[in-house]
């Protein structure tokens, strides 16, 4: 299966518009995959936009048009066009502040986390979100009506164990599917191009302007090994 942790940073200069931020992942065709979006403030346009991340499985009977962009734009669920699996509302982004993602997905028990930083506080944590709908899929970044963002040191380990926190909050069934599946324990580490130079070191934070300067709470590397045989 296709485990992946997938972390980057955001950063808005755009200070006059309060729209989507966010990231693609198991995506699989136009009309398939999850997105990740962080709106400012809410807001009705099409319908109503709630402030805060949402987290949805798109699966768009028509692809993209006039109603896989309604449902993008819903906080909600929209029937025949995406699911809404996760949602926070406490926070909206701020402009001109740095803000570090991480995702970790684990297809083959259908759990999903997201974490977000602002420097070197935890400003949110989804806890364990449960779909296996999508086993993996391509990488990407997502905006919806909002300019002057900055996407930056953004990357992607692929990681056969599961974190430990994601582990303690699994339930019993899926605990013993992680202990008993065997499988070789690998750890590999890629890149992906983006702006500036990337650096191999998963917490190296990007300068922002304004002397920002993100940097990543206590990394989590503590992790849950399957058994190898
Ligand atoms: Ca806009």
């Amino acid at each position: 299966m296709n485990d992946v942790d997938f972390e980057g940073t955001f950063f808005i200069e755009d200070t006059s518009d309060d729209d989507f931020v966010g990231f693609v992942f198991g995506y699989q065709s136009n009309a398939k995959f999850y997105v990740v979006a962080w709106k400012k403030g809410p807001q009705d346009w099409f319908n109503k936009a709630e402030r805060g991340i949402t987290l949805k499985l798109v699966d768009s009977a028509t692809g993209p048009g006039p109603a896989l962009r309604d449902a993008l734009w819903l906080t909600g669920t929209t029937p025949n066009q995406a699911t809404l699996l996760w949602h926070d509302g406490s926070i909206g982004w701020s402009p001109n502040v740095a803000y570090r993602w991480q995702l970790h997905h684990r297809p083959d028990i259908g759990t999903i986390r997201f974490y977000l930083y602002r420097g070197n506080n935890e400003v949110m944590d989804s806890g364990n979100i449960y779909d296996d709908s999508l086993k993996g899929g391509r990488l990407g970044l997502y905006c919806f009506s909002q300019e002057e963002i900055i996407w930056s040191n953004v990357k992607y380990t692929c990681e056969d164990g599961v974190p430990q926190e994601m582990f303690d909050d699994l339930p019993q069934n899926l605990k013993d599917q992680v202990l008993n599946t065997t499988g070789i324990s690998t750890r590999s580490l890629f890149t992906i191009g983006g702006m500036g130079a990337l650096d191999r070191s998963l917490f190296q934070e990007p300068e922002g302007e304004n002397g920002n300067r993100a940097s990543n709470g206590k990394p989590r590397m503590n992790w849950v090994q399957k058994p190898c045989n």
